[in-house]
């Protein structure tokens, strides 16, 4: 039995099912799974599976602007009114959320693992809604342990405003310090890790974590303000170049990568941060070479924001990236 696991609930926010795929919406068509029924056979077509993860806890512990916990809800009323244009064979469900307001924060990491890892073997697709990047280190560590049968070479990818790199032998793990915690995982098992993240602000960063990149072996990024300059294939070439030896994919996109004049409902707001179009066209181009193996949202704080403009990015980046991974997964 998965811990911290509640099960999906009919929300307001489900329509009745509609078999007419030209005018049916997301909200007719996201069916509920429970993760915790042992009868379930791992499915033979290609179908997501929807993941929240109600944590805002790693936030809080990095002294930034709580909200995030309720991401996930917010998320799926914006996905569910938009139109569906996956087919019939294409299949969504919504597994519910881990959610444990008296539990550590990692606790919930390791009940997400382990979701996102029964996920797996059901031969389902992760999709997880975050949720604060402390989402990032359990949802990694899920597919990791859902990959362990072949062991391929998983590499991460983040937009993100900041490295989330940070030491925490002082102040403990928090949703700052995810990617140093992959990165020392991997290190004490001497298993493969890279990790390159898009849209990184040099004020939002300090020298510390700048200098720790700059001395890690595979680690690299560009910054947003590389992104605002370079054309579009410039970027794709470097994206290419980078994710060429992974054989899987971790995608993770923190909100607050983006502008705040687009997603003004995160912890940290960002006024110079990454356009969303240019970021979907290189997320499309890397879901495309049909190495992503799951994907999240991340830091989406429904409190902070502004007529839901930041989870309805959130849900339409859904949207789009469903249809490229369905399609590539072929
Ligand atoms: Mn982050």
């Amino acid at each position: 039995m998965l811990r911290d696991y509640r099960k999906a609930r009919p929300y307001s926010y489900l329509q009745a099912p509609d078999d007419q795929l030209y005018t049916a919406k997301w909200g007719n068509r996201i069916q509920l799974l429970d993760l915790n029924d042992e009868s379930l056979e791992p499915f033979d077509d290609m179908h997501f599976a929807l993941i929240g993860f109600k944590s805002d806890k790693g936030v809080y512990i990095n002294n930034g602007r709580p909200g995030a916990v309720e991401g996930p809800r917010e998320i799926r009323y914006q996905l569910a009114k938009l139109p569906w244009h996956l087919g019939r064979d294409v299949l969504v469900y919504d597994c519910g959320d881990i959610d444990g307001p008296n539990r550590t924060m990692e606790d919930l990491q390791d009940s997400l693992s382990a979701a996102v890892e029964r996920v797996m073997s059901l031969n389902l697709f992760p999709i997880v809604i975050g949720g604060g990047h402390e989402t990032a280190f359990g949802h990694y560590q899920g597919l990791k342990k859902g990959l362990e049968a072949s062991k391929p070479d998983l590499g991460v990818v983040n937009f993100d405003v900041h490295f989330d790199l940070r030491p925490y032998d002082k102040s403990g793990p928090n949703s700052g310090t995810g990617f140093r915690q992959m990165h020392d995982l991997n290190k004490k098992l001497d298993d493969y890790f890279k990790y390159i993240v898009l849209g990184i602000q040099e004020h939002s960063n300090n020298l510390n974590l700048f200098n720790f990149v700059a001395k890690t072996d595979n680690i690299d990024f560009l910054t947003s303000q590389d992104l605002f300059k370079a054309d579009y294939q410039t970027v794709r070439d470097w994206v290419d170049n980078q994710i060429a030896d992974m054989e899987k994919i971790y995608l993770t996109i923190d909100m607050d990568s983006f502008n705040s004049a687009f997603a003004p409902g995160v912890s940290a707001i960002q006024s110079l941060g990454n356009d969303p179009q240019m970021t979907l066209a290189i997320i499309e181009h890397i879901a495309a070479t049909g190495k992503v193996v799951g994907f999240d949202l991340v830091e989406t704080s429904p409190s902070h924001d502004i007529d839901n403009h930041t989870s309805n990015l959130a849900a339409t980046y859904i949207f789009y990236l469903t249809q490229i991974i369905a399609k590539n997964y072929r």
